[in-house]
């Protein structure tokens, strides 16, 4: 027997990379902090983390952006209590050259973030699988062991022995909780010891406004209409969800879905702007939801995520209704065909 778990120590390791960031970033005027389009928990907690830690440690003047909208009515409520301003970042706005850009939760060309093209990211810091296009960026830190970015973010912090205020804590501790399910979903021991240190340092009532937030009526309408049109393939579930209410809601959706007894697969899509968003969630620990969804995809758009989650998009800019419908109908017949799910008999959810 073991008694309770004390957050980890801060170990050499995590002090020279605090070094390393602080160095990569010390000529700077200004400081970029970009997340992916239409961000979750734990890309704007991380976000608004990176920009604090680097404000009081380097005094840099911090913007925080991403493309996008935030819809879902937890993470607009987490923006609230975090206390910080975003900026809408357009795939073509300009950005000064004295400013350092980062991105967080988030890879140069992955293709779910609005760093313009040809733009170096000085600072990278995600715990996505890394890829190649990432290694021309002087600074990195992509740790895929970690089940939240949060979570490095706050080895980042300790190291530098700067103490998040309330909100703060409460955003990363929030962005944990949500990425994680809990700490029970791709949860490592840096998350646990993460949320350890970041529980007495939280605000409840804040905490408890983040999760409990009032939802607007268009969530309601989202989540009947898809309801209703959710199909079982055994232990697949489709669920095209047409229009989106906001971008987001896919992955609410995708994240209601995979409590559906039985279920081992969840894929949730929706139409928002003239794309295809996909969001894929999965019950078994080792399901490599990324590759399947990178697979599926392919060349048609892009993809990315982790083991048990995953989300893509496919862009349908000048395509008629009707072949909207016909890209639409082929993903997911794609993605029953991955799962091996194709030749079984549908039968509706509900
Ligand atoms: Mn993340």
């Amino acid at each position: 027997m073991t008694g309770p778990r004390e957050p980890d120590e801060v170990t050499g390791e995590e002090t020279e990379r605090l070094a390393a960031l602080l160095h990569a970033v010390e000529d700077a005027e200004e400081l970029l902090v970009v997340t992916h389009d239409n961000p979750d928990p734990d890309a704007l907690a991380s976000a608004a983390a990176l920009g604090f830690l680097l404000q009081h440690c380097e005094g840099l003047g911090t913007t925080l952006a991403f493309g996008g909208i935030v819809g879902r009515a937890e993470n607009q409520a987490l923006i609230r209590e975090l206390g910080v301003d975003f900026d809408r970042l357009g795939r073509e706005n300009g950005i000064s050259p004295g400013t350092v850009v980062a991105l967080v939760d988030t890879q140069p060309r992955a293709g779910n973030n609005s760093l313009p093209a040809g733009r170096i990211a000085n600072v990278v810091i995600d715990h996505h699988p890394p890829r190649p296009e990432t290694e021309a960026s002087p600074f990195v830190d992509v740790r895929p062991d970690y089940g939240a970015n949060c979570s490095i973010l706050v080895k980042y912090l300790r190291a530098a022995e700067l103490e998040p205020d309330r909100r703060l804590a409460t955003g990363l501790f929030y962005g944990i909780q949500s990425e994680t399910a809990d700490l029970g979903r791709e949860a490592s021991r840096a998350d646990i010891s993460a949320s350890l240190y970041l529980y007495p340092r939280i605000d409840p009532e804040a905490y408890s406004r983040i999760l409990h937030p009032r939802l607007p009526k268009g969530y309601f309408r989202s989540v009947h209409q898809t309801l209703e049109k959710a199909r079982n393939y055994g232990r697949v579930i489709l669920a095209p969800a047409g229009v989106l209410a906001y971008p987001d809601m896919v992955a609410e959706l995708a994240d209601l879905l995979i409590r559906a007894r039985g279920t081992e697969w969840a894929v949730a899509t929706g139409t928002f702007d003239g794309r295809l968003l996909i969001s894929v969630r999965s019950s078994k620990p080792l399901a490599h939801a990324g590759d399947l969804v990178r697979g599926v995809i392919g060349d048609r758009g892009s993809a990315g995520g982790h083991g048990m989650l995953a989300g893509g998009q496919v862009s349908l800019e000048g395509l008629s209704e009707e072949e909207v419908e016909r890209v639409s109908a082929s993903v997911l017949e794609d993605f029953l065909e991955a799962l091996g799910a194709s030749g079984e008999p549908s039968e509706s959810l509900t």
